[in-house]
């Protein structure tokens, strides 16, 4: 009998068993039932869409993905009083953010045994400490992907998407994230600022930048980019490294390059908002992920790196050894995690406004 059948068998006698103690004795409290549904709200290609699948025919219980494509799409959706959401996966800023405003739930960890699997490297974070609301999903940095074809060398500084002499070259021929931090974070960067500034003056030479660089950006875009890479309509693209890896697979001349003066390393996470309708079908669902199988065939399909240290065993050596996904400690060194900056958070956002309100 494989594993799973004796986890079948076992669930068979229980249920008999249960069945017959509740006709000779008082009936408990009923324990917790799975929902019919759930309700994931993710970003676009970060699972495998078999581990729905696998989940529904182990669980029976049928997954509803939709996506976004921004973090601060995802605060405004729930600030707007969206209830339907069970599990959501924000970055580590926004994870603090949303802890901040109520948003999110605390999960009961008895209801999440394999939290165990986490590294420990990623059980304490600062946004969430101890684990309480969310656990990381998926780890990864934000860089420029890249045709090696259209490159003699890798295009690995933000030079190449700011400068106006070298990226002008490239005039129309490169996307920026549609994204407020990630896109201002790059021109900070690039200016030899943290991403995470609140001096209003370097705000303010990024904002230049970024309306400067505007004629020549292709489109601000988070979901399509490695697609309009792969047709050529590109030749770089601002974006996070798993999704052109994801890409390569089928495409072989796209790589990609972490700048060499800084870029963002980020941690996504599982949470539940406070008003998910199925928690307890949630916490089973997160629960599931966290197994080492299922957390590498996360990885193995993302291409991101994962937190799941019980995971790495299964993981393809491919993506173990690839640097680029999982950085060296002197790469490791120049990466700067997106960090809620608070009282600047209205800056930051009516910046983003105006650059995409400029004229082309
Ligand atoms: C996956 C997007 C990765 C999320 N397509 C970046 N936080």
């Amino acid at each position: 009998m494989n594993k799973h059948m004796k986890a079948i068998a076992i669930g068979l006698v229980t249920g008999w068993l249960a069945v017959s103690s509740v006709a000779c004795a008082p009936a408990g409290p009923a324990g917790p039932t799975l929902a019919k549904e759930l309700h994931v709200y993710n970003w676009s290609e970060y699972i495998d869409p078999q581990i729905y699948a696998d989940f529904e025919k182990e669980f029976s219980v049928h997954v509803v993905e939709d996506t976004f494509a921004s973090n601060e799409e995802l605060l405004a959706k729930l600030q707007a009083g969206a209830t339907g959401y069970d599990v959501i996966v924000p970055s580590d800023y926004m994870v603090k953010i949303m802890i901040e405003q109520g948003l999110l739930a605390k999960l009961n960890h008895e209801n999440v045994p394999n939290i165990k699997n986490i590294d420990p490297k990623f059980a304490d974070p600062p946004y969430d400490p101890g684990l309480v609301h969310c656990v990381p999903y998926q780890w990864g940095t934000t860089g420029i992907g890249y045709n090696t074809e259209a490159f003699e060398e890798p295009p690995d500084s933000w030079a190449y998407l700011f400068d106006p002499e070298v990226a002008s070259l490239y005039a129309g021929k490169f996307t920026m994230l549609n994204d407020s931090r990630e896109g201002i974070g790059a021109a900070l960067k690039y200016l030899g600022y943290s991403l995470n500034s609140t001096d209003e003056a370097q705000l303010m030479e990024a904002r230049d930048l970024l309306i400067r660089q505007k004629p020549w950006v292709y489109a601000y875009d988070s979901e399509q980019y490695e697609d309009l890479l792969s047709a050529d309509e590109i030749v770089m693209g601002h974006g996070w490294s798993g999704d052109f890896f994801m890409a390569a697979v089928e495409d072989e001349r796209i790589w990609y390059a972490i700048p060499r003066e800084g870029a963002t390393i980020w941690a996504d996470n599982l949470c539940i908002p406070k008003t998910a309708p199925n928690k307890y079908t949630a916490e089973v669902f997160i629960n599931y992920l966290l197994r080492p199988e299922v957390g590498a065939k996360i990885s193995n399909f993302t291409w991101y790196a994962s937190p799941n240290a019980a995971a790495t065993e299964f993981i393809d050596p491919e993506i173990l050894e690839d640097p680029a996904i999982y950085p060296p400690a002197e790469v490791m060194e120049r990466l700067e995690w997106i960090e809620d900056v608070g009282e600047a958070t209205p800056l930051y956002e009516r910046i983003w406004t105006e650059i995409k309100a400029a004229g082309p």
